[in-house]
């Protein structure tokens, strides 16, 4: 069985990396839409165009479901997706409702670019979630292009989650959400900067659940056995980005990992 995973470059990486570990049987085809990038600075429309090309991308790879492994285009055009094709398609969502069971101080910051921050899907996550927590929806309009760019902009990418952290920090935030999927390529030094109080939260584990839901709610017959597949077959993963011109030896080393 085949999946299509996309995102505009190196981020949704950290989703298809779930899905490998869990369930290695799964062949994986990784579309970095760098041509594309950044999504975070693109108007609705232009995502909702590019999504439908994409979803003919996986179509003619023949795959069996879609992923969109970015918070950006699922707000703002996964419904435009799965109105042109036949495919399940799984979105990503940020994971907000556990962070608010989790703070303590009830002080929850969401990072995100600014596409998905001013998104009225993330707001309302926030409404039926947040309760009594005080919320900080901050966005960076450079972050994800800039770790698209890594090693040479690393200063530039520690500067910029300083002064994130600065402002998470004087207000106490105990639970920071990343809702952007490039952003856990960088957890170490989110960490480094907020320190052990604050609980960092990520979505790549809920994202997987929900492909093996919509995989066995489509493939009903299929997916039984797969799932007992899981411990002697490995799948293969292709890494494809829309610049062919452009190598990325470092991304698949970073998936071999
Ligand atoms: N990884 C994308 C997300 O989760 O929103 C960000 C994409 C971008 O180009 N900024």
């Amino acid at each position: 069985m085949k999946v299509g995973i996309m995102d505009s470059g190196a981020g949704g990486l950290t989703i298809l990396n779930a899905i490998h570990k869990k369930h290695p049987f799964l062949n994986l085809v990784y579309l970095a839409d760098d041509a594309f990038a950044p999504y975070g600075s693109k108007t609705i429309d232009e995502l909702q165009d590019r999504l439908v090309k994409v979803g003919k991308f996986f179509e003619r790879e023949k795959v069996d479901a879609i992923v969109v492994a970015c918070n950006t285009a699922t707000v703002a055009a996964i419904d435009v997706l799965r109105a042109s094709t036949q495919l399940p398609v799984v979105g990503v969502e940020p994971a907000v409702k556990p962070a608010f069971r989790l703070s303590k101080q009830r002080k929850v910051a969401v990072l995100a670019t600014p596409v998905t921050a001013q998104s009225a899907r993330l707001n309302q996550l926030i409404e039926l979630w947040k309760s009594d927590s005080v919320v900080f929806v901050m966005s960076s309009s450079t972050l994800a292009f800039d770790i698209d760019a890594w090693p040479e902009t690393e200063e530039k990418i520690k500067l910029t989650i300083e002064q994130l952290c600065e402002k998470m920090r004087s207000e106490k935030v105990d639970t920071l959400v990343l809702a952007c999927t490039h952003y856990p390529l960088v957890k170490p030094v989110f960490e480094q900067a907020l320190g052990k109080e604050c609980e960092i939260i990520e979505p790549s584990e809920g994202v997987t659940a929900q492909l093996m839901r919509r995989l066995a709610e489509s493939y009903p017959d299929q997916v039984g056995g797969l799932f007992a597949e899981t411990h002697q077959v490995s799948g293969n993963i292709e890494l494809c980005n829309t610049m062919s011109s452009q190598n990325h030896p470092r991304l698949v080393t970073w998936v071999e990992d």
